[in-house]
């Protein structure tokens, strides 16, 4: 009856591993000078696509304000960091030259709001793969981190550049 008292432990040492590994998929961090880059991630583009968006968590941990000023990757002829508005319930993007963290703060770039906009894509999106991008801030300087392509359903016809 040994191995039905070891089963919990089993069990846990599963969860455990599950957790583990569920964990290293989940969280990636990049902290360069007090500037932490979470989650990169980018939605899945269909392969005619020229454009496509990025999305992350900046976290500025140091005690002055940084600025995200510009933006390059090897998947893309030019990356901007845009935000997005709703005008008349359409949404729209807009290029903007900085994107302040102040001291302390959390910026989440996400669908809808502040994104990192890949335009003229010189390879397809395709879901499950991932790519670099570096981020180029005043303060902290470069940073450059993995993005992940995810399916993470679509930002509906309404979306339209200015
Ligand atoms: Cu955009």
């Amino acid at each position: 009856m040994k191995y039905i008292k070891a089963l919990p432990l089993v069990l846990l040492a599963i969860v455990m591993i599950l957790n583990a590994e569920s964990d290293k998929f989940m969280s990636h961090a990049t902290e360069i000078n007090g500037m932490e880059v979470m989650e990169p991630w980018a939605r899945e583009r269909p392969a005619n696509a020229m454009m496509g968006g990025a999305f992350l968590t900046l976290k500025n941990s140091e005690g002055e304000a940084d600025r995200l000023v510009s933006a390059s990757s090897p998947v893309a002829d030019k990356v901007e960091i845009h935000d997005s508005v709703m005008k008349d319930g359409v949404m729209s993007m807009m290029r903007i030259e900085e994107l302040v963290v102040e001291p302390g703060e959390t910026v989440m770039l996400k669908p809808g709001g502040f994104h990192v906009m890949l335009m003229g894509l010189k390879k397809p999106l395709t879901k499950g793969t991932e790519f670099p991008l570096t981020l180029n801030f005043a303060r902290a300087g470069e940073i450059t981190v993995t993005v992940h392509v995810k399916d993470a359903g679509d930002m509906g016809a309404t979306h339209k550049h200015n």
